[in-house]
């Protein structure tokens, strides 16, 4: 039905993005069936298991440690506790377990920390991804010894309004990061933040670049700005929920074998506005109270929400059911 495609150009990703909106939501929906079940959304869940002090200066986040965001910072948690969360994340139908970590780059011995939870919670039966910031060569390697499924390092924004967002570290940082990532054999979650107060070029931007890495990431995270006091983006002006739709209908047009993750932001989202991002092509979410620092919906409402569309979650359907 279609090849994968590598060469986006800026004025097509624009062009899908202006389409009328229902021809850009059949167009994603039918793609979207060709390679999935239409039904069926993946589930992941977080744990912060390093929190706050970060040394970088990520306009959007409560755990830099130039900003007060009121969050109280915590060290890198034990494995048994780690280990505790991700049996309480299975239970209620997580498939795969995402440990986050505010550090702008782990130390070695932090990597041998690490391996010791994904040992663990690979045992559970579970995928494990970690987002730890920027890795070395052998940082990649030790992982995937270790037996790492999936490493999630986001481009956040597009190469023009990333400075305007980040400025201890680069665009390219990101992109030899994510090709080490790769090349290591890890399977790569990347995506972005919608909301920042950028334009529709850096929307179209950031998924192009996206989609022209030299492989399309596995997962892709698309979150929506979630604003925390504190951080300089707090104020910024809101989104129209529709452009948020339509950057998930062109990540899937643009990744149409990738999973598209409807991330950070759906606790302020409608159960309508929801509906329509799986729509979209939408087949993976963060599911559990808590993303890292912030709020996500209640585990009883996703349930509900998931049994009112008619959703399921796969491999760990009955458990997420019940
Ligand atoms: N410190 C590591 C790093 O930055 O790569 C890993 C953790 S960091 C919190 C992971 C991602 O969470 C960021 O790249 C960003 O995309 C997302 N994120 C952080 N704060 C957010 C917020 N307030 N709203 C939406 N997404 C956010
Ligand atoms: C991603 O793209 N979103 C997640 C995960 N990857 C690590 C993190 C969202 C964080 C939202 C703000 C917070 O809870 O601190
Ligand atoms: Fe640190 Fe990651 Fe937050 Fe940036 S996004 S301040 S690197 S924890």
């Amino acid at each position: 039905m279609s090849v994968l495609r590598h060469d986006w150009q800026l004025a097509e990703v624009q062009a899908l993005f202006n389409l009328p909106f229902n021809d850009l939501l059949f167009q994603a929906q039918t793609l979207h069936r060709h390679y999935f079940d239409p039904n069926e959304v993946q589930i992941s869940s977080l744990l912060s298991i390093k929190t706050g002090s970060c040394s970088e200066d990520c306009g959007y986040c409560p755990q830099s440690a130039r900003y007060d965001a009121g969050l109280t910072p915590e060290a890198l948690m034990p494995v048994e506790d780690v280990l505790q969360a991700a049996q309480t994340a299975q239970a209620q139908g997580a498939s795969r377990f995402c440990m986050g970590a505010a550090w702008r780059q782990p130390k070695d011995r932090d990597i041998e920390r690490v391996i010791e939870m994904v040992a663990g919670v690979k045992a559970l039966g579970m995928e494990t991804c970690v987002t730890l910031g920027m890795l070395s060569d052998s940082q990649a390697q030790r992982l995937k010894a270790g037996g790492l499924d999936y490493y999630n390092h986001n481009l956040d924004t597009s190469e023009d309004y990333y400075s305007e967002v980040i400025t201890t570290r680069t665009y390219q940082d990101r992109l030899d990061t994510l090709a080490r990532v790769r090349d290591a054999g890890i399977n790569v979650c990347c995506g972005g933040i919608i909301g920042m107060g950028e334009d529709e070029h850096d929307r179209a931007g950031l998924l192009m670049q996206l989609a022209n890495l030299p492989t399309h990431p596995e997962s892709v995270p698309i979150n929506m700005l979630v604003q925390v006091e504190g951080t300089p983006l707090m104020g910024t002006a809101p989104l129209d929920p529709l452009v948020f739709i339509r950057t998930i209908a062109v990540a899937r047009l643009l990744m149409p074998r990738s999973r598209v993750r409807l991330s950070a932001g759906r606790n302020e989202m409608s159960d309508e506005m929801q509906a329509l991002c799986f729509l979209a092509g939408a087949n993976s979410i963060f599911y559990g109270e808590k993303l890292l620092t912030t709020d996500n919906p209640m585990t009883m409402h996703d349930k509900n929400l998931f049994s009112r569309l008619g959703l399921h979650s796969g491999g760990s359907r009955h458990a997420f059911e019940n």
